[in-house]
């Protein structure tokens, strides 16, 4: 299992025009911090992107005003796969929790399917792979991709990358006097 390169992996993002992302069942901080890191990106790009979650996510992560943009209560039994260009997979090791049309990969033509994570039971599922077991979350490894890809880190992506990066390294502590001083509680 090999994982394809970042440049890859951003030049088909480039390439896309409408883009489709879950957050994982059950989400936490780094499901949150990286899809909407990642989609904050690309709507810079000028994509259309659309953030959904069949799970609610725990009360203390609601406040964000990032987590605003994700509609809550969809899956992907409510999109018609054929109007994406791209489907991301963020932070998430298998695809056994996901309706049967994703587990199946009935993945219409044309239809570019991007798996990113840093969990060591990761399957590869994905047309494109990067896959970094050695990193603490995946806001990191977003991170490594942003930077290779020349985006910009303007403070509101900062905001969404280190809700990811505390989280999953149980820096929880340090997050919230962080984050209030960043003025977004
Ligand atoms: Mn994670």
């Amino acid at each position: 299992m090999k994982n394809n390169t970042f440049e890859e992996i951003w030049d088909k993002l480039e390439k896309s025009k409408k883009i489709l992302m879950s957050l994982h069942p059950k989400p936490d901080g780094d499901s949150l911090g990286s899809c909407t890191a990642l989609k904050y990106a690309l709507e810079k790009e000028g994509k259309k992107v659309t953030l959904i979650s069949n799970d609610e996510i725990s009360e203390n992560l609601m406040d964000f005003r990032f987590t605003k943009e994700v509609n809550f209560g969809k899956n992907f039994d409510d999109y018609d796969l054929k109007d994406f260009d791209a489907l991301i997979f963020l932070d998430y090791g298998t695809l056994k929790e996901y309706p049967e049309k994703i587990r199946n990969k009935e993945f219409p033509k044309g239809l570019v399917t991007i798996n990113i994570d840093h969990h060591d039971t990761n399957g590869y599922f994905g047309k494109l792979n990067y896959v970094d077991k050695d990193s603490s979350s995946c806001c990191s490894v977003i991170f490594n991709l942003f930077k290779k890809a020349k985006v910009d880190f303007d403070k509101e992506i900062c905001k969404r990358l280190l809700l990811g990066i505390c989280t999953d390294c149980c820096w929880e502590f340090v997050l919230t006097p962080i984050l209030e001083n960043m003025e977004i509680l």
